[in-house]
Order: C-alpha cells, then structure tokens, then sequence
C-alpha cells in the first residue's frame, strides 16, 4: 500500500518545476479561515490516509482563521512561531507541523521556518488545527510555486487534519468523503450558495478543558458505540435536506437539520464505552435556553463540535434579540460579510 509521504511526492513530481527550495522564491504566505461543520465528520473509514466515513459539510469563518509564512531555514531542524513566540521542538504542536512537513521534503535536510498566527479569539471553542493545517499547506503551494488545484491541495491539508480539508474554501463547503484508497478523491469544494443574512453565534463558555481529544473520541466512537452503526445513512439523509436548505434558502430547515446532526453525534459518542461527554452543565444551560427562546419565536438553532461550547445559527434581523439573551457571553459572526 501506497503512503501519504508517496501520494504527495507522486503529485509533486507530476508538477514541474520540481519542489525542493532550490527552486522556490523566498517565502511563501497564505490565509485560511476556520470552519464550523453543520453536517459532521466523526469517524474515519482509514486512518493513515485520514479519510472520513461519510462527507460533511460546512461554514467557513470569514476573517477568522490562521494566517502563515513560510520560508527555507538553514538549520538542523524546523522553526515553528505561533503567535509570534517560538515554539520549543519537543511540544506536541511543533512535532505535528514537523511531521507533516517530512511529507513534503524534498530531502531531510530541506527544513521551514513556519510563522503562523491565528486571531480566532481564545476559548471560542474553534479548533485551529483546520485553519492551521489549511493555511500551512496553501503557504507551502505558495512557497514552491506549485500551483496545484485548490482540490489536490485539499488532500494534502486532510492529511494535516481531517477537517483543515474544508478550511481551504470561503463560504459553505462540502468534503467527498471519496473512495479511493489513497484518498485521491477525497476532498473539499466551495458551494455555490450565498447566504449574507446567516450569522453564527459563539457562546464561549468558561470550562474549556477537553476531556479527550477528536481523533481518538470519534476512533473510540467507531469501534465501540452501538448507535454510530446508524450514523452514515443518517448523515446521508441530513446532507440531502442540508444542500436542499441552501439551494432554497429555507433557514428553518438549516437550523433544524444542522441541530439534529449535532445532538446525534454527541449521541453517538454518549453511548460509546467509555463514554464521552463534551456537553457541560453550562452547555446545556444554553440549549434550554435555544429551545425556550424558540417557543418565544425567536428562529434560533445551535450546533456543537468536540467541545462544550455552543455555536448558534440564526438570521440577521435576530441579532438583536440574541445579543440581548446571551448578553456578554455571546460573539457574533456574519460569515458572508464583505467588509
Ligand atoms: C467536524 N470535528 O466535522 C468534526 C465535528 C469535531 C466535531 O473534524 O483526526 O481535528 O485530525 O481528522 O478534523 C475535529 O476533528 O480530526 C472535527 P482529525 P479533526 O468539524
């Protein structure tokens, strides 16, 4: 069986000119904005290639994301800044960005200065390691000179983390899930669908420790959880009614599908063993709190990723009525804004 390593190499060759830094200019920069799945990717089909079980489908931040820059470093290893402080070699964050740099090396000792920084606001509930891994791999495209398509690139990025394949893209953004065992065929695209009045809600919450990370919770749901069996065709039917929200412009049926899909992944996890809670008192707090502002007409939804933060969904002409039930706690984003 074929590698990540002799994937991206493969691809590589096929481009001229061939990428070792020789051959690049001086530095490389891109953005990638965060994203939030409405329809959800938990569980691989195979986890050397990072390929998901199902295709998901999401939002992306706006402004909100990662932004780096890469260049040659003559050293014998890699520099890693985050947030303008260096990043020691022995960190768990250092040894995943380095890792996936041997994945492009032309030779070990082509080694990178990668300069990343991130304004997702902290506790927010965002994972970086999407926008992360998305802008690293288009810094890399920019850097070489590659110029490969956005889709290709989506594949490397997958390989980063699975959910940096969405990150690539503005906008709403659906990930095949593919077929290939390479994962040749697994990757995002951009949807067509334009939407200015839809805002995204974060509810940050105080409690931000992760009882167990996102690879290994949806691995353990997998394998242990009973009702994870009925997952894909579920995800299937959400993402049918999902594409025909958007193609519609029916926000009720947003909302709705986008909460159901939620709730059943955390389910999903619930009844997995051991089983995984990432919902706190404080998380379901605001849900009552949703399903009670609803009855009162407020058209408001919420999904929910592997944390205990609740992400709300609603239309503009609500942002008022939603600053006021979440006062402080809540920080809006209009994902489509052109500022
Ligand atoms: C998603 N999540 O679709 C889902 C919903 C969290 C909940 O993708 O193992 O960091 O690196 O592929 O992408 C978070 O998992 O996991 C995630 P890996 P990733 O956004």
């Amino acid at each position: 069986m074929s590698s990540p390593r002799n994937y991206i190499q493969t691809c590589l060759q096929a481009i001229k000119p061939v990428s070792s830094h020789a051959s690049s200019q001086s530095h490389g920069q891109a953005f990638a904005p965060s994203n939030i799945a409405l329809i959800k990717y938990w569980g691989k089909r195979e986890k050397t290639f990072n390929l998901p079980l199902t295709d998901s489908l999401s939002i992306s931040l706006g402004k909100l994301g990662t932004t780096t820059h890469i260049r040659a470093y003559q050293g014998p290893e890699d520099k890693v800044i985050l947030n303008h402080t260096h990043v020691a070699s022995g960190t768990e964050f250092y040894q995943r960005i380095s890792r996936f740099l041997d994945l492009f090396r032309a030779t070990k000792q082509d080694c990178y200065e990668v300069d990343t920084y991130s304004n997702i606001p902290i506790k927010a509930g965002l994972a970086s390691s999407a926008s992360g891994f998305a802008a690293l791999t288009l810094a890399l495209n920019d850097f070489h000179k590659w110029q490969l398509p956005l889709s290709t690139l989506s594949t490397f990025a997958r390989l980063g983390s699975g959910s940096a394949a969405r990150s690539l893209f503005s906008g709403f953004v659906k990930w095949h899930r593919g077929e290939q065992s390479d994962g040749a065929d697994s990757y995002a695209e951009p949807l067509k669908t334009n939407w200015p009045e839809l805002c995204i809600g974060l509810v940050i919450l105080s409690d931000e420790t992760k009882p167990i990370g996102s690879t290994e919770a949806m691995n353990r749901t997998r394998e242990t959880s009973y009702l994870y069996k009925q997952w894909p065709l579920q995800v299937k039917e959400n993402l049918q009614s999902m594409e025909h929200a958007l193609n519609t412009k029916d926000f009720t049926l947003l909302g709705q599908t986008a909460e159901q899909n939620a709730l059943s992944m955390h389910a999903t996890m619930l009844s997995s063993w051991p089983p995984i809670c990432y919902s706190t008192p404080e998380s379901l707090k605001i849900m009552h709190q949703i399903w009670q502002l609803r009855t009162e007409g407020i058209p408001v939804y919420f999904t929910q990723d592997a944390g205990p933060n609740i992400k709300l969904l609603f239309e503009k002409n609500y942002q008022q009525a939603i600053e006021q039930a979440f006062a402080q706690k809540v920080k809006i984003i209009a994902p489509f804004e052109v500022t």
